[in-house]
């Protein structure tokens, strides 16, 4: 279960509709684990009103669940993305609590649970995804004793001290509780869970379990990865070389290629990278054309206020590099509020010598590891902020402080500038760590701890 299903809706040539599989590395993963047990994956459509009756989409049953705009707007925009979303990450913007949101939030819930209810066949297993749909484990496991229940936070959870603010923060960890093994990307976020489950819900959890009536539930880190080995083998491609040669001569052959690569969100730090290639610049360090950032920002959640405010400001920031550092050859920013093909961006990422991801919080950033997948001719760096979870695991990038702008133009000084025998003993140590924990990886041991858990608790109740 996801807040949306893996399709979305597309208008044929005779203007007729039909449903296609949207791109995405999370529906590839789960596919194999989905078909071979007759599984379904239930969400929304992605569009306002009458559900769907349920369909196959490449052969796996999606149970579509309807919203209407009055729920979209006030759950999904409202809730999940005004208020935890700001405050699962660090407060970067300040939250929004409306209570009309709140009760949404509640009563989607109870209808993602209900529509889970019907389909999961006796004794099976349901994995929810996400910060939409915390009440759901707790919601499911009252309609249904019998199923396992996993759940898996894509973003941050944060500490105590912010979690307080949220109104409704009891029900939340509550409604967590309800699953047999919640996932996070890192192990400080299972810790501040279980610290909240002692001082909200009066348990007392021990060595990442807690006992939870007659049952135990499980809080550990599980960090998603890539299908690592499809990616390298994309980038490698000679249609992806061609393509990534082709970028570098369409920019003018600048000596050096800084790539940005976001959906346009103020937790991403674009603002920040900006500012340090700005200086760079202003310092004399860089001349542009001779270097250039790329930065590609994914339309998102374009009807939240915060989202309107910050593409104006980084937008105006482009505009006033550009007045100043770009010239008839070219500008120093190309900027790119686009998506992109797969393909377009392997090739991004091929054609760029430097990385940058500087977020001021991020649950995992899969961009990261994208780059490092890409790059097996060991060329290229990143520059990564210590506040994505990616971190944790690429120990040898050239990691930064985002709220340091000093050692952000140091960092990517440096990851432009170092000897290249450095540079790719770096993404040696980085691309032997990402091959050994890829997708498959994550989903396998998730799904193996589920299974291990489920019988645990079956021998303790
Ligand atoms: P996101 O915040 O969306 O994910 P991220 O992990 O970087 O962030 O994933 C973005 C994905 O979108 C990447 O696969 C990337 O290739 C793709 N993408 C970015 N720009 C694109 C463009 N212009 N065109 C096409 N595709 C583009 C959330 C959490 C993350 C966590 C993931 C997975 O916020 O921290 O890593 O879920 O758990």
């Amino acid at each position: 279960m996801a807040n949306r299903l893996p399709v979305d809706q597309v208008t044929q040539p005779d203007g007729s509709t039909a449903w296609q599989r949207s791109p995405g590395g999370l529906v590839t993963a789960l596919e194999p684990f989905i078909r071979g047990r007759n599984g379904a994956w239930v969400g929304w459509s992605g569009a306002p009103g009458e559900a769907p009756e349920p369909f196959e989409a490449d052969g796996i049953r999606l149970v579509p669940v309807p919203l209407s705009a009055e729920e979209i707007t006030r759950y999904y925009e409202g809730f999940s993305n005004a208020s935890l979303w700001p405050l699962y990450h660090d407060v970067v913007e300040r939250p929004q609590y409306h209570r009309s949101w709140w009760d949404t939030y509640v009563s989607v819930n109870e209808q993602f649970a209900a529509r889970a209810a019907e389909v999961a066949g006796r004794d099976g297993v349901v994995w929810v995804h996400d910060y939409q749909l915390q009440l759901v484990p707790q919601m499911l496991r009252s309609l249904r004793p019998d199923l396992r229940i996993g759940f898996f936070l894509h973003i941050p959870f944060p500490p105590l001290e912010l979690f307080m603010q949220l109104p409704g923060r009891r029900r939340i960890i509550e409604g967590l509780l309800g699953a047999d093994l919640i996932g996070f990307q890192r192990p400080q976020a299972a810790s501040n869970f279980l610290h909240l489950a002692r001082t909200l819900c009066d348990l007392k959890p021990s060595q990442g379990r807690v006992a939870v009536d007659s049952r135990t539930v499980t809080a550990r880190a599980f960090p998603i990865s890539i299908d690592a080995k499809s990616y390298d083998e994309l980038a490698s491609s000679a249609e992806v070389g061609e393509r990534a040669a082709e970028i570098r001569k369409e920019l003018g052959n600048p000596d050096r290629v800084i790539l940005g690569v976001d959906r346009l969100d103020y937790t991403k730090g674009i603002g920040v990278r900006l500012r340090a290639f700005y200086e760079l610049l202003q310092d004399g360090k860089l001349t542009a054309p001779d270097t250039v950032l790329v930065q590609v920002a994914t339309p998102s959640r374009e009807r939240v206020e915060h989202y309107i405010t910050m593409r104006e400001e980084i937008e105006r920031m482009v505009g006033h590099i550009n007045g100043e550092f770009g010239s008839i050859a070219g500008p120093a920013v190309h900027y790119l509020h686009q998506s992109m093909p797969r393909e377009e961006l392997a090739a991004l990422y091929r054609a760029a010598d430097v990385m940058a991801v500087t977020p001021y919080r991020d649950g995992m950033n899969l961009v990261a590891k994208e780059y490092v997948a890409a790059r097996g001719d060991l060329g290229g760096a990143l520059v990564l902020s210590e506040f994505a979870g990616a971190a944790a695991e690429f120990k040898q990038a050239y990691l930064v402080n985002p709220h340091d702008i000093n050692g952000v133009k140091d960092a990517l000084a440096r990851a432009l500038f170092d000897p290249p025998a450095d540079r790719k003993r770096r993404m040696r140590a980085l691309r032997r760590h990402l091959f050994g924990h890829d997708l498959d990886h994550w989903a396998q041991s998730f799904f193996d701890a589920l299974e291990a858990e489920a019988s645990t608790s079956a021998g303790t109740s």
